[in-house]
Formats: structure tokens, sequence, C-alpha cells
């Protein structure tokens, strides 16, 4: 199952969503959205995707997503950005990888970006990567990457108990730590098509912090 989080995505998830159902003939397109003031529901509906709706946040609707994945039997789910960033025909790529992984990570790091990634936002990744690969002990680069593919296992433990906050690095820590095998794959990415990201500017510093602070905390548990 194709997990899509979406809120105010009508003038780009349309094209994704025809993208993943293109790449993944018979899989189900699910987009999971909340309180959009434009026509993301519309536009996802008439793509072909199952909208369903969630409580505000990018980890709550992810979660939601993996809810939905477990009551349908799904075997894997991915999950993708609704803005274009996360190409639909690189998915197959990441399936394959969970031939010999649990969860695997489509990641801008390993080979060609496919574009230019602002500076400042590069470092930030580089540098949880670096905490993120301390606290896991495995060698992780992506570690922001939206697009991941999980396995049955990885995604009914998240239905129960995923983060409400942030859901990124700290994650991977969780899953490594949980003994699931944790891979990346290289896949060219691009900005998102339009719009506006959940984080910029200050906002971005503060997510950042929050995330390698709840990184640190998956040690504990
Ligand atoms: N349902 C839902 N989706 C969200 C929310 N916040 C962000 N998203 C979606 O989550 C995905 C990732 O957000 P994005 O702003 O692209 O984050 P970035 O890629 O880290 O800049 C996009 O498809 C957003 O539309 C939210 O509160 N609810
Ligand atoms: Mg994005």
């Amino acid at each position: 199952m194709v997990i899509i989080p979406a809120r105010d995505e009508g003038p780009r998830v349309g094209a994704v969503v025809r993208a993943a159902r293109a790449a993944l003939p018979g899989v189900p397109v699910v987009v999971v959205e909340n309180a959009s003031a434009d026509d993301t529901v519309r536009a996802a509906s008439e793509a072909g995707a199952e909208v369903i709706h969630s409580a505000p946040g990018y980890a709550v609707a992810t979660r939601a997503g993996f809810v939905h994945a477990r009551e349908r039997g799904a075997e894997w789910v991915v999950t993708l950005d609704a803005d274009g960033q996360h190409p639909p025909e690189a998915v197959p790529r990441l399936l394959a990888a969970l031939s010999d992984a649990d969860l695997a990570i489509g990641s801008r790091f390993l080979g060609d970006a496919g574009y230019r990634i602002p500076l400042a936002r590069s470092a930030a990744i580089h540098a949880l990567g670096l905490w993120t690969s301390l606290l896991s002990r495995q060698w992780l680069r992506d570690v922001t990457s939206g697009m991941r593919a999980l396995r049955r296992p990885v995604f009914e433990s998240f239905a129960d108990d995923y983060p409400s906050d942030v859901a990124d690095a700290n994650v991977l820590v969780r899953a490594v730590r949980c003994g699931w095998r944790v891979t990346e794959v290289p896949v060219p990415m691009r900005p998102r098509s339009g719009g506006d990201s959940q984080h910029g500017g200050l906002d971005g510093a503060a997510f950042a912090l929050r995330m390698a602070l709840y990184a640190a905390r998956e040690t504990r548990r």
C-alpha cells in the first residue's frame, strides 16, 4: 500500500497519485489528509486515491496510514510526500530492497541527489545523519527522508506506537535498536513542486533539535 500524507497539496497531489498508480498497478494508494484549505481531497480522489482523514501533523498522519494498512492486511507500505519530491517510479527499487531489509529509505545521499538541496538544510540533514549513525551504530545518511518502504512487522508495530511530534531520524534509531534491518537505496529526488514545506527557517532549526533529542531518547527505551 502507498501512503501519502497531504495537507494543502491540491495542485500537486493528483500527479503523485497518478504516477504511483502507474508505477504500481493494482496497489492501493491512500492519501491521508487533514484540514486542507484547498482541494486536496478532490484532487486525490479524482486521481484514484482512497482518501482517509487524520488529526493534524505529519507523524500523526503517517501513523494513521500504518493503522489503515494493518486493517487492510497490507504486506508492505511505502510512504511518499504529496509535493512531488519523491519519484513514484523509484518505488519498485525500494520494494526490491525489502527482500533483505525490513525498512528501506529512499536516499538522496547515496548517488545523484537529483536537485540542489539548500545548503542549510543539507548541513542539518548530514549532522542529523551523523548523530543517528552514532546512536544506532549503523551508518545512515538520509535520515529525514520521508520516502520509506516498511515490511509488515515494522509498520504494524508503528501503528501501535509511533511518535506524534517528529518521526524521522528518531524512528530510524528505534528501528535499528528493535533489530530490524534498515537499508538505504539511492533515489534522485526533486524539490517540492510548489507550496510550502511544513518546516522552513527557524522552525526548521527547532524541528531538527527536537529530532536529535527524540533520537537520543530512543536509546533509553
Ligand atoms: N495529513 C497531513 N499531512 C501533512 C501535514 N503536514 C505535512 N503533511 C504532508 O507531509 C508531507 C511532508 O511534508 P513537507 O512539508 O513536504 O515536509 P518536507 O519534505 O520535510 O519539507 C507532504 O506531503 C505534506 O503535505 C499534516 O499536518 N497533515
Ligand atoms: Mg516534502
